[in-house]
């Protein structure tokens, strides 16, 4: 076997990989499914358990020498269920669609109505979508937020009397509002429809006991692992104890093959650390990051979509500060601010140059930014937008940044060699 290093072996790969460190270290990385992962998650992740098959679960594969990967799996099971008080766990889902795909095919037929929020108001790909190849197999119904930015509950009790979903769909990528988990499941109750909750977004102010927590109330639940949960890329599925069979053989056989049993060990690990008491102090710091960019944009006369905030991220109509979405991304991107460009409810331009931008804190929080930092944050945001076709002031900023970052470091030199 070849024995030596990356940097020696292909500088090429070596080099860009270390230039994506130096662009995570000297830039402010504010796209809220994004984080920066532990010493100890991305050493999981980096293991030998890449190089083992084990298609099948724990004490039922279909390969031998698995009993360590069995010892891996059981502990993430055991430490997610712990964390979300779920009755049944299945950590092999590759990332979040595939997760929400096999969540459909466990308990639908083709041709069964789902009913789930519009991209637009904040919803998924995956929730339904035109482009996506579910939306040939099943029938999806979108909802929408009401004037107020809210979840309107009335109406959703009509949709869902009028079309008779077998599946009533939270839980969003864009939308910065609590989600009322018990009112909706009276709605599904009265239709007679399953629930599904995707907590990709929130799953980690969820586990630090931040927002309203949908496993004990809901029938399934999705998430990915690498958001706010600040773990490796990738998904898992919670559902109540009598969906268990029908989900584990929706993700295997059904969907995937061999499980990545490394990525596995690293949602072990990660769900450890979320586990922590020092956890629950990060959730609750992402939120209080977040209000103060939500007060500081306010005062900036900037439009916030839903009103504000009450989870880690915002979605702001840059339209009335005199440009597109993704002006506002390539002119923050110049200054080293990372956010995405993104539609807002009912958008009338085009998702490829969208009216708005999308923008989070739980990265910077990891780095250990807190409110006074925010307050500097949104200055520069503000800066660049309003300035944005002034390359010398996005290079300013660009320096700002910088300077700020500077006195968050990310990694220890000891995790670079890696
Ligand atoms: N890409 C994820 C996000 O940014 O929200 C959703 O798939």
């Amino acid at each position: 076997m070849n024995n030596i290093s990356l940097a020696q072996f292909d500088i090429d790969t070596h080099t860009a990989i270390h230039k994506e460190l130096n662009r995570q270290e000297t830039g402010l990385e504010m796209i809220p499914s994004e984080n920066f992962v532990s010493p100890a998650v991305l050493e999981a992740l980096g293991s030998v358990l890449t190089n083992k098959y084990a298609e099948g679960y724990p004490g039922k594969r279909y390969y031998g020498g698995c009993e360590h990967v069995d010892t891996i799996e059981q502990l993430a099971i055991d430490r997610a269920k712990q964390l979300f008080g779920a009755e049944h766990v299945n950590v092999q889902p590759l990332s979040g669609a595939p997760a929400n795909i096999a969540a459909y095919f466990a308990v639908l037929k083709p041709g069964d109505t789902v009913l789930g929020m519009d991209l637009s108001h904040g919803g998924h790909l995956t929730h339904g979508h035109p482009v996506t190849h579910m939306t040939q197999v099943f029938h999806f119904e979108r909802y929408k937020t009401d004037a107020n930015g809210q979840i309107d509950l009335e109406n959703l009790r009509k949709m869902a009397h009028e079309h008779k979903p077998k599946l009533i769909l939270v839980g969003y990528s864009a939308y910065s509002r609590e989600i009322a988990y018990s009112k909706i499941q009276d709605i599904a109750n009265e239709v007679g429809a399953m629930t599904m909750a995707d907590i990709a977004h929130i799953a980690g102010l969820i586990a630090g006991g931040e927002m309203n927590n949908p496993v004990p109330i809901f029938d399934i639940v999705t998430t990915t692992t690498h958001k706010t949960l600040r773990g490796p890329r990738g998904g898992m599925i919670m559902c109540k104890k009598e969906f268990a069979k029908q989900i584990d053989r929706a993700v295997f056989p059904g969907l995937q093959g061999g499980p990545h049993e490394n990525n596995i060990a690293a949602k072990a690990v990660a769900f450890k650390e979320a586990l922590e008491p020092e956890f629950k102090q990060y959730a609750k710091q992402i939120k209080a990051n977040t209000k103060i960019l939500e007060e500081a944009f306010q005062a900036k006369k900037y439009d916030l979509c839903f009103g504000g905030t009450d989870n880690h991220l915002l979605l702001i109509d840059v339209t009335s500060k005199s440009l597109t979405g993704k002006d506002a991304e390539e002119a923050l991107d110049k200054a080293s601010i990372t956010v995405n460009k993104n539609m807002i409810p009912d958008d009338t331009r085009s998702p490829f140059n969208p009216s708005g931008i999308r923008l989070g804190t739980p990265a910077l929080t990891t780095r250990g930014m807190k409110e006074k930092e925010m307050g500097i944050i949104a200055d520069l945001i503000d800066r660049a937008i309003t300035h944005h076709t002034e390359e010398a002031t996005l290079k300013e900023i660009k320096e700002d940044v910088m300077a700020l970052t500077k006195n968050f470091p990310l990694y220890t030199d000891q995790t670079k060699n890696v």
